[in-house]
């Protein structure tokens, strides 16, 4: 097999059909609210990259800290032939595990955005001449079926993406994880802590504004793909803790009583003043819950590693 190959199989036009379901369902209903996977287009995704490096915003720094800390106990555990990186993104950390993965065989990045997994491969290519690189484009909460690569298997799920979840919707994309493992094979979940609230509701509201352009990005998003008319500046942002939940909520809140067409759709959507948009949940775990969560999904928690200020957490677990 040639050292490099991509498959598809997300069909191109399953974004722009998600993306129209996910509207009218989402501004259709009583409070609004939108799924956070609509943020990444390319202005969005580099906003993201922004907010990685901000002080506020610590899950990123979090999370190195601990890769670089247990990269060489992660290779030892888990004896990875096969690193697959569910939501690739920044190679960045990829780079600190592959790094301590001398014996890899296969690195499958998996990543709706083909772009952003043709750069990170090819960079990898010249530098890991004998690595046999799989990139897969593939929308990884539509359910995955990987290639046969040698095992043992490492699954990757860093950046505490599965917060952005809901738990039902954690349930069921755990049990999927669950099934590409067999036995000998391991997940690596990077999961956001619980926290007190002002750390939180800064990281996610910083001083210079790089999340409330985020947070307003869905809406040229939406205004480019479903030719609507949104006036970003008709919304204020808010990130709010939910104490119940022990989630960061984000919000678009309209600062008067409007209307919005959106021709594609056919619709026009009212916002009463003061109404407010759901644009994304970031849940925040205890160890306890991940374990259960995990213990559902019919995996067990070998490993809970934190960075020294106990502000993230990585975990080990296998089936
Ligand atoms: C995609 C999980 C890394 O929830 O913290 C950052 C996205 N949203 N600031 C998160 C995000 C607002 C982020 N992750």
């Amino acid at each position: 097999m040639s050292p490099y190959s991509v498959t598809r199989t997300l069909p191109v036009h399953a974004t722009a059909a998600d993306l129209r379901t996910d509207v009218l369902q989402g501004l259709g209903r009583s409070p609004k609210s939108l799924p956070p996977k609509w943020f990444y287009d390319a202005r969005g995704s580099e906003l993201f990259e922004q907010i990685t490096v901000l002080p506020e915003y610590y899950p990123t720094r979090a999370e190195r800290e601990i890769l670089r800390e247990r990269a060489r106990e992660i290779a030892s555990v888990t004896g990875a032939r096969t690193l697959v990186e569910l939501g690739s993104g920044s190679s960045e950390k990829t780079r600190v595990l592959l790094d301590a993965l001398p014996g890899l065989h296969t690195y499958l990045p998996v990543d709706v955005s083909e772009s952003a997994l043709t750069a990170a491969a090819e960079a990898l290519l010249t530098e890991r001449p004998g690595l046999s690189v799989h990139a897969l484009i593939a929308d990884f909460t539509r359910g995955l079926t990987l290639p046969g690569t040698p095992g043992p298997r490492l699954v990757a799920f860093l950046g505490g993406t599965l917060g952005n979840l809901l738990p039902d919707e954690r349930a069921v994309f755990l049990k999927s994880l669950r099934a590409l493992l067999r036995p000998g094979d391991a997940l690596l979940l990077g999961t956001d802590l619980v926290k007190d609230e002002q750390t939180l509701v800064a990281a996610y509201d910083d001083a210079a504004g790089v999340t409330a352009a985020f947070n307003k990005n869905v809406l040229s998003v939406l205004n480019r793909e479903l030719d609507a008319d949104f006036d970003p500046d008709d919304f204020a942002h808010v990130a709010r803790w939910n104490t119940e939940h022990e989630w960061i909520e984000m919000r678009l809140r309209a600062r008067s009583a409007l209307t919005v067409k959106i021709r594609e759709l056919g619709t026009v959507v009212a916002f009463d003043k003061g109404e407010e948009l759901r644009t994304e949940v970031s849940a925040k775990f205890r160890e306890e819950g991940v374990r259960e969560e995990l213990a559902a999904a019919g995996l067990a928690l070998r490993h809970w590693w934190t960075d020294r200020e106990g502000r993230f957490a990585l975990s080990l677990a296998a089936p």
